[in-house]
């Protein structure tokens, strides 16, 4: 039987221009596109045809698993130094008193609330202030290390890290190597915005320079440790500072290959200087992670992040490049909240997560920081799977 898939009818729809022909056969031939071909593919590329070819990119690298985790969140402050006009939380340097700053003993606290639970990992981050110097951190982190060994440390960002080196007068490499041995595993994504300088300064003017944020990576890279990236896309940025972005992380990545996933972040409006602009829609956010997934051709993973976006969302983005959906988080994660994300409670249990991902025909797998296989979830049954009466085995598009 000739099946006809979705990828066929989009490269071989008559309308098709014939650059995007030859992008589509670039990809389907799993060769690198080009910055002007990103670009051209933020231009004029529709939903189907970027969604057919990055769930084939998807498929080829995945299959259909999808992976999550068991995490929670620590942020250890909700007010900083810095002054992002995307960031909801920047206002509170002037209101102290409505915030807060949580001493080592209450961090720690936090970290044993969970001792019964099954968490693999905690993500630790917040504002930046001058009390949680070098010494807090790597004290924090030994502690958290000698309490619970197994517990995967992803904290800070290059923002952090390079304020409170320069404080301390040490050098990345000497840092980050004090990091390393006090117990940080693994670095988050967060921090990165929009590395160009055009539109990093005017929304996150003061803080590391993109130069500096991805110089960090590459020498915790060096040390041969992991890390993640992110974008914050759909505030005042152009379509070209997403794809000089997004190439200057393929290129470290070339160099490294210490990148283990990408996330696109969609700006979000609410309680922020950047109120007056406009949210994008939901297709541009779909056109964003297609785009992601098929220009970084060196990453492994692209992940949703389901409190920012919500679990619709979330589940429509496994069709388009998606292959991740971050964890549990058995917490409430305010940085998002306040900007307005979908979820004001964001909390999961694993088998809501489970359902979600199979209610979309997909494979739940439960990974650990580094996706480390930890449970496979397709064959594993709950009490609530017979609530839902649709059809668990959509097919997906594209092949
Ligand atoms: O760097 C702040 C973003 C980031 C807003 O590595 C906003 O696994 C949208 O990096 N609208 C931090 N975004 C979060 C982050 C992250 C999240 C989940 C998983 C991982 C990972 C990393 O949040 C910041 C900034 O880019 N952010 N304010 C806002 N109004
Ligand atoms: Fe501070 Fe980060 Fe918010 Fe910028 S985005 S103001 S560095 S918490």
């Amino acid at each position: 039987m000739n099946i006809i898939s979705d990828l066929d009818i989009v490269i071989n729809d008559p309308k098709l221009s014939n650059e995007l022909r030859d992008i589509a056969i670039k990809v389907v031939d799993q060769q690198r596109i080009s910055n002007d071909d990103a670009l051209m593919l933020y231009e004029q590329g529709s939903l189907s045809y970027l969604g057919s070819l990055a769930n084939l990119i998807r498929e080829r690298k995945h299959g259909d698993n999808t992976y999550f985790n068991r995490n929670f969140h620590i942020e250890p402050t909700n007010i900083c130094l810095y002054t992002c006009t995307f960031c909801s939380y920047s206002r509170l340097i002037k209101k102290r008193e409505e915030g807060w700053e949580y001493t080592h003993d209450e961090i720690m606290d936090i970290v044993k609330s969970y001792d019964d639970k099954p968490v693999t990992e905690v993500h630790l981050v917040g504002g930046v202030l001058p009390q949680y110097d070098v010494k807090f951190y790597s004290t924090l982190f030994s502690a958290i290390k000698a309490h619970r060994p197994d517990l995967h440390v992803k904290a800070l960002t290059p923002v952090e890290y390079h304020y409170i080196f320069k404080k301390d007068k040490l050098s990345y490499e000497d840092g980050m190597k004090l990091m390393l041995q006090s117990g940080l595993d693994s670095m988050p994504g967060g921090g990165a915005e929009i590395f160009h300088p055009e539109i990093r300064d005017q929304i996150a003017g003061g803080k590391c320079s993109g130069e500096q944020w991805l110089r960090i990576h590459e020498v915790w890279h060096e040390l041969g440790c992991k890390s993640n990236a992110t974008m914050l896309y759909g505030h005042i940025e152009s379509f070209w500072h997403r794809v000089d972005h997004l190439d200057q992380l393929r290129q470290l990545q070339d160099k490294t290959g210490g990148f283990q996933t990408f996330i696109p972040l969609k700006f979000r409006n609410e309680n922020n200087q950047l109120s007056h602009l406009p949210e994008v829609s939901v297709i541009e956010d779909l056109r964003n992670y297609a785009i992601s997934r098929i220009y970084l051709d060196n990453f492994d993973h692209i992940k949703a992040y389901w409190p920012m976006i919500g679990r619709d969302m979330a589940q429509l983005s496994l069709a388009f490049g998606v292959d991740d959906i971050d964890g549990t988080i058995d917490d409430t994660t305010k940085i998002y909240s306040m900007a307005g994300s979908e979820e004001q409670n964001p909390a999961l249990s694993t088998e809501q997560l489970v359902q979600m991902i199979k209610r979309v025909g997909r494979r739940p797998i439960e990974r650990d920081t580094l996706y480390n296989v930890v449970q496979d979830y397709t064959d594993v049954a709950f009490d609530s799977d017979h609530e839902y009466k649709g059809y668990l085995s959509l097919p997906v598009i594209g092949n």
